[in-house]
């Protein structure tokens, strides 16, 4: 903050015979420039959360894969109030995940080949579950 001020200061009584755009403005932009790249970094690693385990399922289990950026099924039917394994494996070079925001619940970056299970208890309501890294990839379980 207080290294902020002598250099906008000095910028302005410079710039005034030249008349050009005012330098505060210039330097706000270039802090929330920084701060927005700062953050862009933090979401492109996803760590897993809730009940979810690396690897495959141990029993039955309902399959998801990842290909073209896109989860197949983008749509599961699932028994209300079961518990259910879903089983998700990357298809494909781009690196995604699978996040059910509702239950707090992600398998975190999954790369090329890998697969991840998660155990959820399925909602009456219907549940979106999506990749954190692309908009658009995303896929919804119905309680039937
Ligand atoms: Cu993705």
């Amino acid at each position: 903050m207080d290294a902020i001020e002598p250099a906008t200061s000095a910028a302005g009584e410079s710039s005034r015979s030249g008349g050009t755009r005012p330098p505060r403005l210039v330097t706000g932009l270039l802090v929330g420039t920084v701060m927005t790249f700062g953050l862009a970094a933090c979401a492109s690693e996803v760590e897993p959360r809730g009940d979810v385990i690396s690897g495959p399922a141990r029993g039955d289990a309902i399959e998801i894969g990842m290909k073209n950026s896109a989860f197949d099924p983008p749509r599961l039917e699932l028994p209300a109030g079961e518990e259910v394994h879903i089983e998700v494996t990357n298809q494909e070079d781009t690196m995604h995940d699978f996040t059910i925001d509702e239950l707090d619940l992600s398998t975190g970056t999954l790369k090329k080949g890998a697969t991840a299970t998660a155990t959820i208890v399925v909602p009456e309501s219907l549940t979106t579950y999506h990749c954190t890294m692309h908009d658009g990839m995303e896929g919804i379980i119905e309680g039937t």
